[in-house]
């Protein structure tokens, strides 16, 4: 089964080239100029991609499908988030596998794999999410890295439930250093914000904007501060994930500065969304935008110092933290985020975006002149793909990878909203919101799944990825 995408302009993190695109089976066999070779007569397939983009197929390396949570469950599960995911031009995924108290890694791998297998539309990972360090836990790191999962998330918030302290974090970091795995963290106190956030409940304060007040961005700043201190003294790389604090991009940039192997993650709720219009909604409606890391007055500059993050580089790639929760009863999982009507602390945490994402990155990126076409595919597509050993076979389009091709139309316009999205989820966090740029068709592995309005795939079509450790520096 062979392929030809001709007419097109192939964009990569590198280079932005008019080319025509051959894909046999699986895998990209050869780009060329336009007509240069002589593959239309013998292809099976001729797409034509004239006046569009040719652009690798994204990776979105932070979500939590069908994630419990607070007394309920994310509304996507693997097969419904993941289809969306298609649709939005994401064709890998790497969600967090969890181990609560009292269970080994494995059983927390175990789990995640049954959750997902047989049921993604695109392929996927795992990181493991170390809810419970000790001697016997730490040693199944190995084990883990063997299954291909190398790169553990650790919670500095969350006291009680997945959070570590700073000695457990030194021990899983000593572990990782040892066999060459990442470390990526939940950069929060959490400890000083459980106090906060007592305090305004006992004050009365209980709407959702005060899930963000009792998070200040010092909180954030402090705890990647200190996570980045211990990962130096150890000598591990590190990933913060889903920042939206200015301190904490400050922390970054200089340990970065100083040559440190610290990667930064943002995601597009940080960049587009504020305290003031969204978390601060009038009623219950900020409910929709709590999440953790939280959503930050645009008053401050975080937002604009996290774009300046994405141009300078001092961020790396930007994912979504996908967890969505309904704002009304869900058909199968029922109460999700009013368990928070009247107390903000039991709203459940996420959001959804695991299908804006991309195009949002074009839209807000590349259309409104931020950076250029070949950083929106660095920062979602081939950044986290070497930084979380999955390049090249994913996050470009060379000769010999996977041939997860999106043909994207940089002109059209369009208007989000929860009646044309795929995600299992009853908002959009961009409802009404007019954009630039529209993912058309996507391949994944040599098979078109999305074609302009259709979804051509089976559920399963994804394949579970074993990750390499990640590479020599991106
Ligand atoms: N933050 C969220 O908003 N949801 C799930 C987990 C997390 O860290
Ligand atoms: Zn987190
Ligand atoms: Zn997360």
């Amino acid at each position: 089964m062979s392929t030809l995408i001709k007419g097109g302009t192939v964009i990569t993190a590198i280079d932005t080239t008019d080319a025509d695109v051959h894909v046999e089976g699986s895998i990209v066999t050869g780009i060329a100029a336009p007509g240069s070779h002589d593959w239309e007569a013998a292809a099976d397939t001729v797409i034509d991609a004239t006046g569009k983009y040719v652009v690798p197929g994204s990776l979105d390396v932070h979500t939590h499908m069908e994630l419990p949570f607070g007394g309920t469950v994310a509304s996507d599960n693997f097969e419904s988030g993941s289809r969306a995911a298609a649709w939005g031009g994401t064709t890998t995924m790497v969600d967090f596998a969890v181990q609560v108290k009292g269970e080994s890694m494995m059983e927390g791998f175990e789990n995640w794999m049954a959750k997902a297998s047989g049921n993604c539309a695109i392929d996927y990972g795992f990181h493991m999410i170390a809810g419970d360090i000790n001697q016997d836990t730490l040693a199944e790191m190995d084990k883990l890295m063997e299954a291909g999962v190398t790169s553990f998330k650790l919670f500095m918030a969350y006291p009680g439930v997945l959070y570590s302290d700073d000695g457990e974090i030194l021990r899983a970091m000593q572990k990782a250093a040892d066999i060459g795995a990442m470390i990526m963290m939940h950069a929060e106190n959490g400890i000083a914000i459980d106090v906060l956030r007592e305090q305004a409940i006992e004050r009365g304060e209980t709407d959702p904007v005060y899930h963000g007040l009792t998070r200040p961005s010092i909180t954030e700043g402090e705890a990647t501060h200190r996570a980045i201190a211990l990962a130096e003294l150890v000598g591990v790389p590190l990933y913060i994930v889903h920042m939206s604090a200015k301190e904490a991009l400050a922390e970054v940039t200089m340990a970065r500065d100083r040559g440190l192997p610290v990667y930064g993650e943002t995601c597009p709720q940080y960049l587009f969304l504020s305290a003031e219009e969204h978390l601060a909604a009038p009623g219950f409606e900020g409910a929709k935008y709590v999440c953790s890391t939280p959503i930050r007055p645009r008053a401050e500059g975080h937002q604009d110092a996290l774009w300046n993050g994405l141009i300078t580089n001092d961020l790396q790639v930007v994912s979504t933290d996908h967890c969505p929760f309904c704002m009304e009863d869900h058909p199968t999982l029922g109460t999700q985020k009013q368990l928070g009507v009247g107390d903000f602390t039991k709203i459940p945490n996420g959001l959804p975006g695991v299908e804006d994402r991309f195009q949002l990155m074009y839209h807000g990126g590349v259309a409104q002149g931020r950076f250029n076409v070949n950083r929106w595919i660095e920062v979602c597509c081939t950044a986290p793909a070497k930084l979380f050993g999955l390049y090249p076979k994913k996050g470009t389009i060379a000769v010999g990878s996977d041939a997860d091709i999106v043909i994207f139309d940089p002109d059209a316009r369009w208007t989000k909203s929860v009646d044309e999205h795929h995600m299992d989820v009853d908002y959009s966090c961009y409802e009404g919101m007019e954009v630039q740029g529209r993912v058309e068709t996507v391949m994944l592995r040599g098979d078109v799944i999305i074609d302009g309005d259709e979804y051509l795939g089976t559920k399963g079509d994804g394949r579970y990825l074993p990750r390499a450790a990640a590479g020599p520096r991106p």
